[in-house]
């Protein structure tokens, strides 16, 4: 199958931006500006427990979204997983079509780009590769970027160490809730809970102001933890109005995703964000998605609702989250 990459389409110099890219007017960042001079909650690890959790609580029930510094990731081994998922998309064309993956046939890992179902319908500014981290016995080597060589060891050393620092994050949130630290992971699956690498390729757009990188959406993940290179781009919504996120070099972006806001019977909210693109440079995120399993229930903790509180979200497998996501079915 046939498919037009942005990056190709980037390189042949175009002067104008292709209809099926520009967006509806009011979506369009000329129109839906974000707010100026508000920034964004960043939380260091290194602070006390009990502050800890408390800013945490604060970050996740006002934004849903809040950059982590001192999370002790070395700030090397970002700059090499940066590295060697640059070196992936720079291959020739035809090299990295081998990777081409196919989400209409149910095969969602590897190169992708979204494409049109219908001439209404607007596509992203955005090309990625998409594939399992974790856990181990899931995890499908095959599909993973053979080219550069080092993607593999640099890619399993950094979900290492995303998931020790998912994991404290979990914890932290399920004391914030006023759970039990383990509460969130258990219900997450435990050691099956899942972690997806997406990166980001958005190439340089000609009319930017048209366009968007990712639409507005929230994400399916219990939590997301992304890295990005050096060009913003990423917003976030609160309160009725986009909020730009600066670059903070080395921080951690983490967003609360649907099953976290469903967990905690919408004490804390799913974070609804965009990503802007850029007239002359390339713009690259590696987002990591941690899931559950496919089979978990996913519910409002009992801890967290009561005659007062009654649940406003229904019970269902993951599995039936994502269809009804993907098919835009009310959940
Ligand atoms: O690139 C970004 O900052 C956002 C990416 C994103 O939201 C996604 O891949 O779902």
């Amino acid at each position: 199958m046939e498919v037009e990459r942005v990056q190709a389409l980037a390189t042949v110099g175009l002067d104008a931006l292709p209809a099926q890219f520009v967006r509806p007017s009011h979506e369009r960042p000329e129109n839906s500006r974000a707010i100026e001079g508000m920034t964004v909650p960043v939380i260091s690890l290194s602070q006390p427990h009990h502050a800890l959790v408390r800013t945490i609580h604060e970050a996740c029930r006002e934004w849903g979204f809040f950059l982590v510094t001192d999370h002790g990731i070395p700030p090397q081994l970002i700059r090499r997983l940066q590295e060697v998922g640059g070196e992936f998309f720079r291959l020739p064309q035809e090299e990295k079509e081998k990777y081409a993956n196919d989400p209409s046939r149910g095969s969602f890992e590897g190169y992708g780009t979204k494409m049109t179902k219908n001439r209404e319908e607007k596509v992203e500014w955005v090309d990625y590769f998409f594939h399992l981290m974790h856990p181990p016995c899931k995890v499908k080597h095959e599909v993973w970027p053979q080219h550069p060589p080092s993607y593999r060891e640099v890619t399993e050393e950094y979900n290492k160490e995303i998931l020790k620092v998912t994991e404290v994050l979990l914890e932290l949130i399920s004391e914030g809730l006023g759970l039990e630290k383990n509460a969130l992971k258990a219900t997450l699956g435990g050691d099956q809970m899942e972690l997806e690498m997406k990166i980001n390729l958005y190439p340089p757009c000609p009319q930017p102001q048209l366009a968007l990188g990712v639409e507005p959406h929230t994400d399916m993940s219990a939590v997301t933890i992304l890295v990005p290179n050096e060009v913003p781009g990423l917003q976030v919504w609160k309160d009725g109005s986009w909020f730009a996120v600066d670059y903070l070099a080395d921080a951690l972006f983490f967003h609360v995703g649907d099953q976290i806001e469903v967990l905690s019977n919408g004490k804390y909210k799913s974070v609804l964000h965009r990503s802007l693109v850029n007239k002359e440079k390339t713009r690259m995120s590696w987002a990591v998605f941690c899931t559950p399993p496919h089979e978990a229930l996913i519910g409002p903790l009992p801890g967290l609702i009561d005659d007062h509180n009654p649940a406003k979200y229904s019970t269902k497998t993951y599995a039936e989250f994502r269809h009804r996501k993907f098919n835009k079915l009310p959940q």
